[in-house]
Order: structure tokens, then C-alpha cells, then sequence
């Protein structure tokens, strides 16, 4: 099959161009300024941009997490990323206690595999690094899961202490891997909620107030001075703060190779969210939490300053209401405890819009950044790079037709996310994706869904390269 992309305007990170394009299967075969060679199916792209589809390196589908489990599954949370403009996630597999890493891997593989729309990829949470996994890291890396996350913070869950985090940041240099931080102080947050807990404060409100911003600074330099002493990069992961934002531009002043993501939700919520009425507040319950709404203009500095390379959504969905579709109790485990609040919203779909209408029609960033920040440079940085990430002759034919006039309103009831509300709910957007292309197949057309539920690929990832 191949497909002809009429008179549309290609925006690449580096480049903007009019051009037609030719794909020839899955992958694009010709970029010129006017073809006309025959094709199974043309699209005429004038007025459109044309884009390498979206790559969303920070996903949690079906994650057992907070007593339950996230409420998209590969199946649901894929098609809904391909109607918002995304042909790739790196979603993160858990590694259980006492358990090889491999096996994490393979069991994610195996939810995966029969559901997934769109092409992914997968980083491991480790939570036990003993001398004897050490090999593991290699192995993984050699099957292409080339990137692992380690979490600063909830102690008995996930959190790992500071020698472990050292020697996997030693070990991920020799074999090529990233190490993904989420940087939170674990413990002084845990004396901060069973203080609040013990004063009988329980409401929503009180998650963001026991996680402060110093403590999340705290966490992102000290798991930068860490990365620092073995001589390794650093991606810290859903960085929400001013603070913690200062001590990665501080490093990298100093030509440290420490990398870190945003989220839309801490771009365009703030910690006001949590104080909407009565149990509303729990929807915007994440961590890190929202924060204070003067740390957005310093968060959109950090994107045009390059401090944030990525711009990825940590797709977490709980329901507010219990049986929607047919889904058990989620956020309400925490009406009377605010600790008990499943951690995590929706967001995989709206990432693009967001970040179009907020970011490249408000004049903070330009097309091509935009690009840069939801496609290319999390491409670059987790390994999957040219071969999505980029529209040119030999990458796969990912490609999103952007109308940069349609306006959208946000809403739970137009939306695909297996959740029962939308934190943007109301949000009027300008610019949609139009069409969405798969390896060279429309998976997404005005709205409707084309594509097929198990026909998205496992991308092996190239090892990690950017030596210190
Ligand atoms: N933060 C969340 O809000 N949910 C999942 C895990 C995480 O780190
Ligand atoms: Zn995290
Ligand atoms: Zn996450």
C-alpha cells in the first residue's frame, strides 16, 4: 500500500518545509516538492501541518498502584493516545520484589501485546537491585529496554535508597542505559502525612500540601549529584516545580548531562484545583502534585530555555465514581484519607492540544519546538530516534495531519481515556489532529478510528549514547 501527502507544510524540530511526501508500507520513501507518482490513497494536507506523530515516554497502563489499578489498559489507552496525535508510548513495566528484571518486562510485554494500537516501548520500575541482578541491566538493554525508573519516594513501594540508586547509575553507564528519577523526598513526605493525618486533616488538598516543592528540589539535586559522581546523564521525570527546575538548570549551566520532562497538567493546573468542591479535588490527586500557579510561567521558561527537553503526560487514570465501565472503587478509597487517593490522571489523549493551543498559539514556544517537545526529543533521548521522531526519507510513516484551526472543546463525553472525567473538562482548544498515520496506515480520520487493537509493534530502543 502507499500513500501520497499532498501540499501540506512538514514541521520537523529542526526544519519547516512544503513538501509532498511518499510512503511507500510503513515507511516514508520520498520528500519533494511536488510528486506526482500514483498512490493507493493521496491526502490532500493544504493548510495543515504535517508532523512526526507523537512519542509519550511516560505512560502507566493497567498499573496495579494505590489498592487498584490504573483504569486504561494497553487496548483502551492506545487508541485513545492515536485520536490525540500519538503512534508511540514508553510505558513502564514494574519489576515485583525478589523478581529477575527481565520477568517485569515480559510480563508488561504480555498485557501488551494483544491490546496495543499504536508502537511502544518500555522503561522497568526497579525496586530491588541486588549485586545478583546487576547482568540483568545489560540483557534488557540488548532486547532494547534500554531505560529504567527508580523512585525517591513511596517507602514499602517503590522507593529505593541512595547506595542502590548509586550503583544502578553506575551500572546503567556500562551498559548503555538511562536512568529515569522520580524525585521526591519519600521519607520527610511520609512524616508530613502522618502529621496531617494525626491533625485530622484528610482532604485532597492536604496530598499537595504534605509534598512540598523543596522537597521534590531536594530529591532532583541530590539525584543529580549522584548521577554526577558515576559519571552518568539523569532524566528526572515529571518535574513540576520552579525549585526542582533550578537545581537541573544549575547543572546543566555547569555542562551536566541532566535531562528532565514536564507534564501538561502542572503547564496549565495549579494547586487551586484541589480546593474545587467537596471530593473534586481527588481528580488532580498525582505525584508530584500540582503546585502553586506561579510555577507554570517558570516551567514554560524552562521549555524555551531548553532546561525540559520532553513534554510527556504520565497517563495515570483512576475513576472519581465507582462502575464506570464496570471498574471498581478507585479515587473514592480516599474520601476520608487523602493519602489513600490512587495517585495518577488522565492526560494521553490531550497532550498535543494542549500544547499547541497553550504553548505555540499563545507565541511561548514555535511549531517547530512543539514538535521538538512531544516527538523529536523524546525520541532522541529514549533511543528511538531517526527512526520515529522525525519525517524524512527511511523513518517510519508516523505522521499526524494537524488542523491548526479546528477548535475542540475538551470533555470526558467526546473523549476516548477509559476514565470518568477530564481535568481539562470545558477547555476550549485550537488545533487537532486530522489525521493519524501508523507506519503508513490511517489509524485515526476525523474522529473515527481505523487502526486495530494488537497490531502496534514492541520498538526495540537503541542503547543509551550521550557519554559525560
Ligand atoms: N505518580 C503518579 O501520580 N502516578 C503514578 C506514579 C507516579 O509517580
Ligand atoms: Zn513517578
Ligand atoms: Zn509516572
Amino acid at each position: 500500500m502507499s500513500v501520497l501527502i499532498k501540499n501540506g507544510k512538514i514541521v520537523n524540530a529542526e526544519s519547516s518545509v512544503e513538501a509532498d511526501i511518499f510512503i511507500d508500507g510503513e515507511t516514508v520513501t520520498k520528500i519533494a516538492p511536488a510528486i506526482d507518482t500514483p498512490a493507493d490513497t493521496v491526502i490532500d494536507a493544504k493548510g495543515k501541518l504535517v508532523i512526526p506523530g507523537g512519542i509519550d515516554v511516560h505512560t502507566h497502563m493497567e498499573l496495579p498502584f494505590g489498592g487498584t489499578m490504573s483504569s486504561d489498559d494497553f487496548a483502551t489507552g492506545t487508541v485513545a493516545a492515536a485520536h490525540g496525535g500519538t503512534t508511540t508510548i514508553v510505558d513502564f513495566a514494574v519489576q515485583e520484589y525478589g523478581e529477575a528484571l527481565p520477568v517485569g518486562v515480559n510480563r508488561w510485554r504480555e498485557k501488551a501485546e494483544s491490546k496495543v494500537a499504536i508502537d511502544y516501548s518500555l522503561h522497568l520500575i526497579v525496586r530491588d537491585f541486588p549485586q545478583v541482578r546487576e547482568a540483568d541491566m545489560k540483557e534488557l538493554v540488548n532486547e532494547g529496554v534500554t531505560s529504567f525508573k527508580l523512585f525517591m519516594a513511596y517507602p514499602g513501594v517503590f522507593m529505593v535508597d541512595d547506595a542502590t540508586i548509586f550503583r544502578a547509575l553506575r551500572r546503567s553507564g556500562d551498559d548503555g542505559a538511562l536512568i529515569c528519577m522520580h524525585a521526591e523526598n519519600g521519607g520527610v513526605i511520609d512524616e508530613l502525612v502522618k502529621k496531617a493525618l494525626g491533625d485530622g486533616l484528610t482532604a485532597p488538598v492536604y496530598h499537595a500540601l504534605t509534598r512540598p516543592p523543596e522537597m521534590e528540589a531536594e530529591a532532583t539535586g541530590r539525584a543529580i549529584a549522584l548521577s554526577e559522581m558515576a559519571g552518568v546523564p539523569i532524566y528526572i521525570v515529571h518535574l513540576s516545580s520552579s525549585h526542582a527546575l533550578e537545581k537541573v538548570r544549575e547543572a546543566r549551566s555547569r555542562g551536566v548531562p541532566a535531562y528532565a520532562e514536564t507534564c501538561p497538567q502542572y503547564l496549565f493546573l495549579s494547586e487551586d484545583n484541589y480546593r474545587e468542591p467537596g471530593f473534586n479535588g481527588a481528580k488532580y490527586v498525582m505525584s508530584p502534585p500540582l503546585r502553586p500557579k506561579w510555577h507554570q510561567d517558570k516551567l514554560w521558561k524552562g521549555l524555551q530555555d531548553d532546561d525540559l527537553q520532553v513534554v510527556s503526560t504520565d497517563h495515570c487514570p483512576f475513576c472519581m465514581k465507582e462502575g464506570h465501565k464496570g471498574l471498581p472503587i478507585q479515587k473514592e478509597l480516599g474520601l476520608d484519607d487523602f493519602s489513600a487517593i490512587p495517585n495518577g490522571a488522565p492526560g494521553v489523549e490531550t497532550r498535543l492540544m494542549l500544547l499547541y493551543d497553550g504553548g505555540v498559539r499563545t507565541g511561548r514556544i514555535s511549531e517547530q519546538r512543539w514538535v521538538q517537545l512531544v516527538s523529536t526529543a523524546p525520541a532522541k533521548l529514549m533511543g528511538l530516534f531517526p527512526k520515529k521522531g522525525l519525517i524524512a526519507e527511511g523513518s517510519d510513516a508516523d505522521i499526524v495531519i494537524w488542523d491548526p484551526n479546528r477548535e475542540t472543546e475538551i470533555s470526558v463525553k467526546s473523549m476516548h481515556m477509559r476514565c470518568d472525567y477530564n481535568p481539562y473538562e470545558g477547555r476550549k482548544v485550537t488545533g487537532f489532529p486530522e489525521k493519524v498515520l501508523l507506519r503508513g496506515k490511517v489509524v485515526v480520520d476525523d474522529g473515527a478510528f481505523h487502526g486495530k487493537e494488537g497490531s502496534g509493534e514492541f520498538v526495540k530502543r537503541r542503547a543509551h549514547s550521550i557519554k559525560v
